[in-house]
């Protein structure tokens, strides 16, 4: 999708920093981190939020979850723990209209989040 700012990044257009990269996904360094080791997993395929999600795309989140434990073990926070987050629309607080799976670590989390 052109005017998608994930999408920019999975072409080239705008080059985040890459923590992870294989056929189906891209993680980088969220430009705002929330804790020590803050990363976003996306899929390089446009789907816009879970409510999106479809029998064609349904492998996406699996993949995702897959490279943030990739991540985790490189962060050294997969045996501490380490969160993962996906926001849907405006009341979970999703910004960017394009699929991303927050991996979040390095320090405790708090339950329930806010
Ligand atoms: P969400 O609120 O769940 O839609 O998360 C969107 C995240 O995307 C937010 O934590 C900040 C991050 N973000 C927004 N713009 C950029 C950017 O240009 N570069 C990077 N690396 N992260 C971005």
């Amino acid at each position: 999708m052109t005017d998608c700012l994930f999408c920019k990044m999975v072409n080239g257009e705008i080059k985040p920093d890459v923590v992870y990269e294989d056929d189906t996904v891209l993680a980088f360094r969220d430009v705002n981190p929330q804790a020590p080791t803050h990363v976003l997993v996306i899929p390089k395929q446009h789907v816009s939020t879970i409510n999106d999600l479809d029998e064609d795309s349904a492998h996406l989140p699996g993949r995702m979850m897959l490279a943030a434990k990739q991540v985790a073990h490189e962060a050294g926070i997969a045996e501490r723990g380490y969160r993962t987050v996906m926001n849907c629309n405006p009341e979970a607080g999703q910004s960017v209209y394009h699929i991303h799976l927050h991996v979040l670590g390095g320090r405790p989390m708090h339950w329930p989040p806010g």
